[in-house]
């Protein structure tokens, strides 16, 4: 059997002869091509010939844009979140009245979206060092939408979008993959109109904000955006691919179980059923923690849930996931990305873990290896090799249950954790807080206050606290993100129900301090690092967002410059985790270490790593950022120098 024939086999339930195994290549190749630190052996091939002369299959299913960054008019559609790669196998074109005029300004693309009720401007941009860091999908430097009733001409321009089928790149496609790689055809980025919105549209964080405030509305765009999806349904209904993927990024925070049921899964599910008649496998984009998320992608009747990343990228094991899905549907990855990078792992727990899959997937029915979500730039390249050598030995299906090590089962300790106290005479408090009814919220306080208690007390046993609780039903998986953000928001009108008698409060009430925040370079997710702010604010800390892809120099400058308790880093990659040991360095060497105290957070961040750079606290939950900043601001972080200001200036007033 050739890849292309097991990989289908596992697709639709059947049994290969050995376990398929892919490990996803093209961040790799674009950012080892720019860095010009392909192996010697390769340095003149393609991915495709990379994947060939090592025995390999030729994985090609997600969005790598690396194609589009020559041309300035497919890098302009990504703009409106939409891409179309050659095995698309579709292109996309606006009815009359609906143009994008682009421009290229360097690694920029201005863009203009030209409709007869008025024009949006956005700019996208794809630079070489994006793609060294293994970014393959453009950052929209500037989204179409500024104001929210923008919308309105992005709905025209998707009910003006056809889909035009154009099969002959397709099968250009498949002709190169021959029975090396299955042709996948990538229908959408997102999976539904909605999520649509959520990813493209608005902030990663705000757009939780305007689900619950102004959801009409963006039902109303939603509606608009469904004409594209309604297109793609009919050219599926009869497009002679092999398989199609549909959408992903899912996550139990972002994409939480009631709004991935009722935004998501019933798109997924017409897909599979346009789908399933014809045997055409169905895919989706599965790279987030999906703990809460298992029955619903389950039900939707998809075929294969692919880059699924276990433990310790996130909380379920590969054994979890295997028992809960293969029933139903296929696995696709399941290596995380850390066992081929020899910074974060030695050869030996790379076996080690290997071992455990063959174990963990046994029987190795609906099962394709590969690296999730993709083999980083700074992987060494003879792991991927030590991967293919244990399945020619020991990946012969059916595989044998044997004992399985339980070293790779995700720590208990967080969810077996006890619920933060919460003062019982502020229970009404903590409720309109977790309902995020502001206005609720501010009523209590001043009626507490009208009762005699001290705005300070009212701040620390209800407030504070009451995020305190949030924050750890979010941290256990009961509480999604916009839940934070609406408790959030509910606590800020409370604080300032409060503000008058607590200006008066000097010194500060409790321990807070100040947080310089930031995703690292290269790094542009944000959502974690949104909500790390929201619960520190909540808490009571003053935090200096420096929002995302920020510098090394501009952490130093701003930490010499306000001098804050502790300088907070997030990183999503593992391409970008090594910004955190420099801006450690540098700060060294500007003579404010000691000043400052270093967290350090993020999914592939762990205690070990923050160790090892000499960070002085880890986060694995924005709780946990919180209760860290907490100890150490009382275990004496110093250089204060806004707050002692500000101190200061009360003291002189
Ligand atoms: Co990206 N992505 N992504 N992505 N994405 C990950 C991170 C990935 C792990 C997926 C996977 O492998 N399964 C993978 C990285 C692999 C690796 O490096 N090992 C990945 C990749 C590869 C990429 C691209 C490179 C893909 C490409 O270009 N082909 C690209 C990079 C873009 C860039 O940064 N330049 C990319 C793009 C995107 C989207 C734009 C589509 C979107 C980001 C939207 C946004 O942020 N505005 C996205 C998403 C959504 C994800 C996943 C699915 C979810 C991330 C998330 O928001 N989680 C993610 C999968 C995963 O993480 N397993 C993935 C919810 C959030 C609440 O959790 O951010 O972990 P998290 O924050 C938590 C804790 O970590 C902690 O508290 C938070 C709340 O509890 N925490 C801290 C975070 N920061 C902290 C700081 C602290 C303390 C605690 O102290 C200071």
């Amino acid at each position: 059997m050739g890849f292309a024939e097991r990989a289908l086999a596992a697709l639709k339930g059947e049994l290969p002869d050995t376990l398929p195994y892919a490990p996803r290549l093209d961040l790799w190749y674009a950012g080892c091509r720019t860095s010009g630190t392909l192996p010697r052996e390769h340095e003149e091939k393609t991915v495709e010939e990379i994947c060939r002369s090592e025995g390999w299959g030729i994985y090609r299913l997600t969005t790598d844009c690396t194609h589009l960054s020559d041309s300035a008019e497919d890098m302009a559609m990504t703009c409106l979140g939409l891409f179309t790669p050659p095995e698309a196998g579709f292109k996309l074109s606006f009815g009359d009245g609906v143009r994008l005029e682009c421009r290229r300004k360097g690694f920029e693309v201005h863009i203009s979206l030209l409709t007869e009720a008025g024009s949006l401007e956005a700019v996208v941009e794809l630079n070489p060092g994006m793609l060294r860091r293994g970014i393959t999908v453009p950052w929209v430097k500037r989204p179409l939408i500024q104001r929210f009733d923008d919308w309105k001409l992005v709905a025209t321009a998707f009910e003006s979008l056809t889909v035009v089928p154009d099969l002959a790149s397709y099968w250009r496609v498949q002709e190169l993959l021959g029975g090396d790689g299955v042709a996948v055809s990538p229908a959408c980025d997102a999976a539904s109109p909605m999520h649509h919105i959520q990813k493209w549209f608005f902030g990663g964080t705000e757009f939780f904000v305007l689900y619950h405030d102004r959801r009409a509305e963006l039902e109303e765009f939603a509606a608009s955006v469904g004409h594209f999806y309604e297109r793609l349904l009919v050219f599926y209904a009869d497009a002679p691919v092999e398989a199609v993927m549909w959408g992903g990024n899912f996550d139990s925070a972002i994409t939480y179980p009631p709004y991935f049921e009722a935004q998501i899964l019933p798109w997924l599910s017409r897909a599979a059923n346009v789908l399933r008649p014809r045997r055409v496998p169905l895919l989706t984009h599965c790279d987030g923690e999906n703990r809460k998320l298992m029955d619903l992608v389950r039900r939707s009747g998809v075929d294969a849930a692919e880059s699924v990343c276990p433990y310790p990228m996130t909380s379920l094991t590969l054994r979890e996931y295997y028992v809960q899905w293969s029933a139903d549907l296929c696995i696709v990855g399941g290596i995380p990305a850390e066992y081929v990078i020899p910074e974060r792992t030695s050869e030996d727990e790379l076996l080690g873990y290997m071992d455990y899959l063959l174990r963990a997937v046994a029987p190795g029915r609906r099962f394709i290896a590969g690296i999730t979500d993709a083999v980083p730039p700074s992987a060494d390249f003879d792991r991927l090799r030590r991967i293919q050598e244990v399945i020619d030995r020991r990946g012969r299906l059916p595989l044998s249950v044997g004992p399985i090590p339980d070293v790779f089962a995700a720590p208990e300790t967080m969810r077996a954790s006890q619920a933060p106290r919460h003062v019982a005479e502020y229970a009404a408090l903590l409720e309109a807080v977790g309902a995020g009814d502001g206005q609720r919220v501010a009523g209590l306080c001043r009626q507490l206050l009208v009762q005699g208690r001290a705005a300070a007390d009212i701040l620390e046993d209800g407030l504070i606290a009451a995020m305190d609780v949030i924050g750890w039903r979010f941290a256990v998986g009961e509480a999604f993100v916009p839940d934070v953000l609406l408790a959030a928001r509910a606590i800020e009108a409370g604080v300032q129900a409060l503000e008058g008698p607590l200006d008066t409060a000097e010194p500060p009430p409790r321990s807070a301090g100040i947080v310089l925040l930031g995703t690292v370079k290269g790094d542009l997710h944000d959502i974690g690092k949104n909500l790390v702010a929201v619960v520190l604010r909540a808490a009571g800390f003053k935090v200096i967002d420096l929002g995302t892809d920020v510098t090394a120099g501009v952490f130093v400058d701003k930490a010499t410059e306000l001098r804050p308790h502790i300088v907070g880093m997030s990183a999503l990659l593992t391409t970008t985790m090594p910004e955190m040991e420099r801006v450690v360095r540098l700060l060294t060497e500007a003579g404010v270490r000691d000043d400052v105290r270093v967290i350090v957070g993020g999914a592939p961040v762990t205690e070990r790593f923050a160790a090892d750079i000499c960070a002085d606290g880890y986060g694995e939950s924005a709780l946990d950022a919180v209760s860290v900043a907490r100890r150490l601001v009382a275990a004496g972080a110093r250089g204060t120098r806004v707050w002692e200001d500000r101190r200061a200036s009360a003291v002189r007033q």
